[in-house]
């Protein structure tokens, strides 16, 4: 970590940026599976922020068409931006805790405030690189990546300066991709590691060439969806897609980043403890956010 020694924690209990309940109680979910703890023990300083107020569903509006609670989510990523702001200003380490993965339009529109040509890492089974009109389902936790390239709907590309140079975002665990996003991978050549490159080329060259492909950026943010991992393995995810990462190649990952000293903010997105086993899944995000920090056990 970019010697940076006190970490600050904010919740956002989002789940308006998907359909299915639970992943509001994300936050709670990861602060009970001991984060605070895990990074005391790892010799951090930490201030937890709270968590930022996330109103309910709101009516489609003519407009929105194919986006969902549209005008909530715009509220919420702007009380998300202002704190990530705070933190940034705090200059702690900002680690945010979903919710869906739409809450990376404010944590991102508040990064891209503070710094020039930043760097991106979407460890996720999808691409979250939707729009509006290549979205299958409306969901806004499907965009986020999109809206930071400055693409889609201009209430949600208007919370920030969504400036992200394709040529600074790496895509991880990338196996449910959509059409449209294909096509957008291959328009702007954004860097994608499949399953498929994973499973050949083995974790350690992925990240490898990720640090490699990103080092002259200002700082990178790591955006951990924990639909990444298998299904097995973090059952607590509302878009499951089997065939995941593994828990071992996830902590090598991980550990790899942290000693790179590239990370400088991450946010661990879509752990949903009703859909979860026990809040496995919860774990194991408090797991890999251990070895992100420098934990170099597991
Ligand atoms: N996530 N590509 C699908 C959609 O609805 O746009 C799934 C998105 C999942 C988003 O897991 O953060
Ligand atoms: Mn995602
Ligand atoms: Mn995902
Ligand atoms: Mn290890």
């Amino acid at each position: 970590m970019k010697e940076m020694n006190t970490v600050g924690i904010v919740g956002v209990p989002m789940d308006l940026g998907q359909e299915r309940r639970g992943v509001d109680m994300g936050p709670s979910a990861i602060r009970y599976a001991g984060l605070q703890d895990r990074l005391l023990s790892l010799g951090y300083s930490v201030i937890d922020y709270g968590d930022i107020p996330v109103k309910g569903r709101s009516p489609v509006q003519i407009g929105d068409a194919n986006l969902k609670n549209l005008q909530s989510v715009v509220e919420a990523s702007l009380n998300v931006k202002e704190s990530v702001m705070k933190m940034l200003k705090d200059d702690v380490f900002p680690l945010i805790l979903g919710g869906d993965h739409s809450i990376s339009i404010g944590t991102l529109a508040a990064i891209n405030e503070k710094r020039q040509n930043v760097g991106v890492i979407w460890y996720d089974a999808h691409g979250d690189l939707n729009i509006p009109e290549t979205s299958p389902s409306g969901n806004i936790h499907g965009m986020p990546l999109a809206v930071n390239l400055n693409l889609g709907h201009s209430s949600l590309t208007s919370i920030g300066a969504h400036k992200i140079k394709p040529e600074n975002i790496v895509l991880i665990g990338a196996r449910a991709l959509d059409e449209g996003e294909k096509e957008l991978i291959q328009r702007l050549g954004i860097k994608v590691f499949t399953m498929h490159e994973i499973d050949r080329m083995g974790m350690t060259a992925v990240i490898e060439q990720t640090i490699s492909h990103l080092k002259d950026t200002d700082g990178v943010h790591l955006s951990l969806d924990l639909d990444a991992l298998d299904p097995m393995e973090c059952p607590g995810v509302g878009t499951p897609v089997r065939g995941g990462i593994t828990y071992r190649e996830s902590h090598l990952a991980m550990e790899m980043l942290a000693e790179s000293g590239l990370i400088t903010s991450a946010e661990l997105v879509e752990v949903n403890p009703i859909l979860d086993d026990r809040n496995q899944t919860a774990e194991v995000a408090v797991a890999l956010a251990g070895s992100l920090f420098g934990d170099k056990l597991l």
